[in-house]
């Protein structure tokens, strides 16, 4: 069935899904299709709101294969020393785990082998690090957004609070967590991630700062709310000074 967004479309809907309720009051046998209609529009309605809220939620330019930088920088955390990181990395990870709770239905710990298994997609971005440097590279992991339905995000979650092995940690919203192009991404340039830019596993969250970007993350929590994180701002590096939401 085709969908008229026009306001005058929508009133008509309305008037014609109101009408034939208030008549399918008398006769239940013709309630099923009137209410379809009804939520026909309401259907409608919600696409359109969508549309408003994300209307400055573009893709970050994606490149093809040729623009990937020959030299990709790495900083910061380059070879975490917990012990626990440094045996899972002896082992190729098999065993390392990333834990899943806070507000989802189903709390779990997922493993590289869970994730491989699971519907990936494959970007190459461009990344810009407040620190004055940008490079290119093409990134290959799960969407947050197929991990977060997987474990059921409850519909109190209104943020995502990540923590890595070497004591980074940060939040983001369901903007950004629910966006196409943020990925936990296990693959660099078609090869497995490497040690110094975040095995087994990193966050590639393409429309921010490079900061927003954790490395050897261990724990995703879905929060209600960030005010007691972080000195009520958020995050470790808007504790530092930088803001929550740097944004490009
Ligand atoms: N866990 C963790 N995540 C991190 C960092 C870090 O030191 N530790 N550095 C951040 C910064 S400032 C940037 S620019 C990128 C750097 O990623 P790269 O080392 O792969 O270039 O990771 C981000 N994520
Ligand atoms: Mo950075």
């Amino acid at each position: 069935m085709s969908i008229d967004l026009t306001r005058r479309g929508l009133v008509r809907g309305v008037a014609a899904g109101l009408g034939a309720t208030a008549l399918s009051a008398c006769d239940p046998g013709s309630a099923a299709p009137s209410l379809r209609d009804l939520y026909d529009v309401s259907d409608a309605l919600t696409f359109r709101v969508q549309r408003l809220l994300l209307r400055h939620q573009p893709l970050a330019r994606e490149f093809g294969p040729e623009a990937i930088s020959t030299v990709f920088p790495t900083i910061n955390t380059t070879d975490p020393e917990d012990a626990g990181y440094r045996r899972a990395k002896a082992t190729g990870f098999a065993d390392w785990s990333l834990a899943i709770g806070g507000l989802v239905d189903r709390p779990t710990r997922i493993g590289l082998a869970d994730l491989r298994a699971m519907p990936s997609r494959t970007q190459v971005t461009l990344h810009s690090c407040e620190q004055g440097w940008s490079a290119i590279a093409g990134w290959t992991g799960v969407p947050l957004s197929h991990l977060l339905a997987h474990v059921g995000l409850r519909p109190e979650a209104r943020y995502v609070v990540m923590r890595c092995v070497d004591g980074w940690w940060d939040s983001y919203d369901l903007f950004d967590a629910l966006h196409p192009q943020t990925i936990l991404a296990y693959g660099m340039n078609g090869r497995d991630l490497p040690v110094a830019h975040g095995a087994p596993w990193r966050l590639r969250v393409e429309r921010q700062l490079g900061y927003k970007s954790l490395k050897y993350v261990t724990s995703l929590e879905a929060v209600a709310d960030v005010a007691g994180l972080g000195a009520g701002r958020g995050s470790m590096v808007a504790e530092l000074g930088f803001p929550w939401y740097g944004g490009i």
